[in-house]
């Protein structure tokens, strides 16, 4: 029944004008329960002169006897303005603003209004407030949270404590209208608030935001404002190149990564190239190198809100071209007509525009392909090749390669060294030359008659000249690659006639009268234009034949024949084959019977050559005469010189015997007689051996000779004697013993 609440008001400004107090609420009001306030009040209210106030106050009802009735009523209820406490009398002291069932101050006479019900509402309105001085109302309070994020709903809240249903008050947000705020006004409880709830952007960063209290006339009171601090990420990155992103190597590069904003502001910059990690800091410096510095960049500032990666910027460090080289890209080694092709490389940046090829230093026109083709290629394409790659940046040499055309041996001629006429025995060089080879020829073959004949390292063929080394000759040069050919020559070994012989015919004896043909016969010979000379004993018997021919044949014809046989390669001479005797005969005459001082002739016959030298007669085998003549003459044949008689002919060459001859020397008439004592037995023997004198041939039907033999005293004919009588120098014997 003694409860009283006791609440405190305070006014803003020069306090204490009215300020409002209940009594301390710890010592009059009793809890419910734990965390439960018995009395709830505003903890503080505001208002200012001019304005009511209106004190919401609530209380529970445990603090009444909840068992006995629900419907308790508050005995006492004494609001007071700026209450003491009095500890002794246990009481307050302040201005009573109400009292139930009293009457209040008269201060606030009909300025109060208790507008509870002494059950659970034990609000109270004052109106009209007065201060000691005058006052306006307070600013209101403006409540954010504590950090404001781009893009993240945030609420505002602009507050004041204060609450009067008599003098409503408005609260209005100025500064986001771009924003289209929400503005939600509520009111109620001592408390009159407004709240914006908006996304901010990082535009909205230091937007200066006000809240305005306006009294119910609308005029506006007072005012709170509030710079607003939105944390947002670093805003439009970029990424700026100094001189340019397109630079030349060597050029001083700088690289800025640039934020529009950033709250708060960035504490690093990180670097990424080609998205490696590459350095911290706002700017990069650098000397630009070719391909180590071309790339994309970009950078990502952080502000420990969050990194932004700026857009990718490409830097091109230009170069002219560098390490220009020249390789061979078709097969190697290079053969004579196929196709090579030459590849320039290098690194240039921006790419190379064209080429320059040079061979050897001149510089080959139309050509301007990084690859340099070269068709069907010769030997003089060979050399010394370099490129010359430009850009626009600049040019660069490269490197020469060499280029070495390959082919087989070319020009191969033989040619023969010796002089035009090759006489047997000379020596004969052929010469194969060749006129160039890539690969130089390692070996010759040579052709003879088309058939492979020797090999040699060297191209010069030397051999002695010989008949069966005439013939049709080539050669051939080798090299690694193939082998070449050349046009025949010929060698044509000259040389005098070879086998010459003289032939007689008829071969034999010859006989007076006669006819004899002397041929010179020629084995071989070149050139085969030949031109004969005959000679007999040194003298010429004829020319421009190679037969000579004796008529009527006489023994003044006898000699020593010589031919001669001759070309140009030179003369061969032939005379007839020599030969010791042959056919040696011996002849007696007279034929018929020899009777003693008869004159008897023997004659030795013997074809030989050269003619006999000498004859020698045996009589029984004993040398009876040497001498040079053919003719043995016994002018008075004696008995005595019966006998077995042969002859032996000789001449330089050897000597050959007759066959042997019995002569038998008959007594004279006179002689006979006194033999006559002998009887016919004698005749008889002697017509037997006259026989077998008749017949010195045994062969049946052979001619005889014997008148010849008889009637010539010699065997030379009659019309050249004084030469014939020597008989040595006759080579052949006329007329021999018949021979048919
Ligand atoms: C904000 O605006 C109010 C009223 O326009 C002004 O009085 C105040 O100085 C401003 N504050 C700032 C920080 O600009
Ligand atoms: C090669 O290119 C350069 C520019 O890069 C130009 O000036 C020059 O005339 C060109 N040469 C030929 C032969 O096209
Ligand atoms: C072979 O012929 C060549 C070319 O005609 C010449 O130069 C060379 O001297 C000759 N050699 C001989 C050994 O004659
Ligand atoms: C009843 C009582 O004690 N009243 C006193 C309250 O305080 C004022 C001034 O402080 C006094 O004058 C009253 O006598």
């Amino acid at each position: 029944t003694m409860r009283r609440l006791v609440w405190l008001l305070f006014l803003p400004g020069k306090a204490p004008s009215e300020g409002l107090a209940a009594s301390d609420p710890q010592s009059f009001l009793y809890s419910c329960g734990p965390g439960q306030q018995p009395v709830e009040v505003p903890k503080s209210l505001i208002a200012w002169t001019g304005a009511c106030l209106s004190i919401p106050c609530r209380y529970e009802s445990c603090l009444l006897n909840p068992i006995r009735t629900n419907k308790l009523t508050i005995d006492s209820l004494v609001w007071y303005l700026n209450p003491v406490y009095d500890p002794e009398k246990k009481e307050f002291n302040g201005t009573v603003l109400y009292k139930h069932k009293a009457s209040s101050s008269p201060d606030f006479a009909g300025r109060v209004r208790f507008l509870g019900d002494l059950q659970t509402d034990c609000s109270l309105q004052l109106s009209e407030l007065r201060a000691s001085e005058n006052d306006s109302p307070p600013a209101p309070q403006i409540q954010a949270p504590s950090e404001l994020r781009e893009s993240t709903p945030a609420k505002v809240v602009c507050s004041v404590d204060y609450h009067c249903p008599d003098y409503p008050i408005t609260l209005t947000w100025i500064g986001l209208e771009h924003r289209n705020p929400e503005p939600t006004m509520r009111t109620g409880s001592g408390r009159t608030e407004n709240t914006l709830t908006f996304t901010p952007t990082w535009q909205d960063h230091g937007t200066n935001v006000t809240c305005r209290l306006s009294s119910p006339a609308g005029t506006p009171s007072s005012e709170s404002s509030l710079v607003l601090d939105v944390k947002y990420a670093p805003k439009l990155v970029q990424l700026k190149a100094t001189p340019g992103p397109t630079i030349r190597e060597g050029d001083r590069l700088v690289l800025t990564c640039t934020t529009q904003g950033s709250n708060p502001p960035v504490s690093t910059y990180t670097w990424y190239k080609d998205t490696q990690w590459l350095n911290q800091g706002q700017e990069l410096e650098f000397e630009a190198k070719g391909d180590e510095h071309s790339g994309s960049y970009f950078c990502e500032p952080d502000n420990e809100i969050t990194r932004v990666r700026s857009p990718v910027l490409r830097i091109d460090v230009q170069y002219a071209p560098k390490d220009a080289r020249v390789e061979l890209l078709s097969a190697s080694p290079i053969q004579e007509g196929t196709t090579v092709v030459l590849s320039c490389s290098c690194r240039a940046h921006p790419p190379v525009s064209n080429y320059t090829w040079y061979r050897n230093g001149q510089q080959l026109p139309a050509q301007t392909q990084q690859e340099l083709r070269l068709n069907k290629i010769r030997p003089d394409g060979s050399g010394s090749y370099h490129c010359q790659p430009q850009n626009k940046v600049g040019m660069l040499e490269s490197l020469a390669i060499t280029v070495d055309v390959q082919y087989p041996p070319k020009e191969v001629r033989l040619t023969l060294e010796t002089p035009q006429r090759i006489l047997k025995g000379d020596a004969v060089t052929l010469n194969c030359s060749v006129g160039s080879s890539n690969p130089p020829v390692t070996k010759y073959t040579w052709y003879k008659d088309n058939s492979q004949y020797q090999e040699t390292q060297g191209g010069v063929l030397t051999f002695p000249a010989t008949k069966e080394r005439s013939g049709s000759y080539g050669c051939a040069a080798h090299n690694a690659i193939r082998y070449r050919q050349s046009a025949s020559v010929s060698v044509d070994v000259q040389y005098a006639p070879e086998h010459v012989a003289v032939v007689r015919q008829p071969s034999g004896s010859i006989r007076e009268g006669g006819t004899v043909t002397l041929e010179c016969t020629v084995g071989s010979a070149n050139p085969s234009a030949l031109r004969y000379a005959w000679h007999k004993d040194e003298a010429l018997q004829g020319e421009n034949s190679n037969r000579l021919q004796l008529v009527a044949v006489v023994s003044a014809d006898s000699g020593q024949y010589r031919c001669e046989a001759e070309n140009r390669a030179g003369t061969t001479r032939a005379e007839e084959p020599r030969n010791g005797p042959r056919h040696v005969q011996l002849s007696v005459s007279p034929r018929g019977q020899i009777v003693e001082g008869m004159e008897v002739k023997l004659r030795c016959w013997a074809d030989a050559h050269p003619p006999i030298l000498g004859y020698d007669w045996y009589r029984d085998g004993q040398l009876q005469e040497r001498q040079s003549q053919a003719e043995l003459s016994i002018l008075r044949v004696e008995v005595g010189a019966s006998g077995h008689y042969h002859c032996q002919a000789r001449n330089q060459i050897s000597y050959g015997d007759s066959a042997t001859v019995r002569l038998t020397v008959y007594s004279s008439s006179m002689t006979l007689a006194k033999n006559s004592a002998l009887g016919v037995g004698v005749v008889v023997a002697f017509i037997l051996l006259l026989v077998v004198l008749t017949s010195p041939h045994p062969q049946p039907g052979q001619p005889q000779s014997p008148r010849a033999a008889g009637k010539h005293a010699r065997p030379t004919r009659p019309r050249s004697p004084p030469r014939a009588k020597g008989g040595t120098q006759e080579s052949w014997l006329p007329a021999p013993p018949p021979n048919h």
